[in-house]
């Protein structure tokens, strides 16, 4: 198994500064965006994109959707707290 380590807060806001739109999740290790769409096709279909890297990574995303919007929180489960993996995941949504 690949080991991955939990980034310390201040490697978090680091890694915030490089990303465009997200942000600390207030009382949790974890970071969040919200993205909104035309309509439901566009939501899904960004959905859709994400869940096939998801995969691919073995690294998911928490997330809702309602209509044109998509909340997506990330934060990695194993070490309870942000990782590289939340950090390339957030880097891949965004070039979508
Ligand atoms: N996704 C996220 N976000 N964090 C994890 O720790 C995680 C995951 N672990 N996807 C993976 C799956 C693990 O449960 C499986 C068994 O590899």
């Amino acid at each position: 198994m690949i080991m991955v380590e939990k980034l310390s807060a201040e490697d978090v806001a680091t890694a915030l500064s490089t990303l465009e739109g997200w942000s600390a999740v207030a009382g949790r290790d974890a970071i969040q965006k919200s993205f909104r769409f035309k309509d439901f096709n566009g939501a899904f279909g960004f959905m859709t994109r994400i869940a096939m890297m998801a995969e691919k990574m073995d690294h998911h995303p928490e997330w809702s959707n309602v209509y044109n919007r998509v909340e997506i929180t990330l934060a990695t489960h194993d070490v309870d707290g942000v990782s590289e993996r939340d950090i390339k995941l957030a880097k891949f949504i965004d070039g979508i």
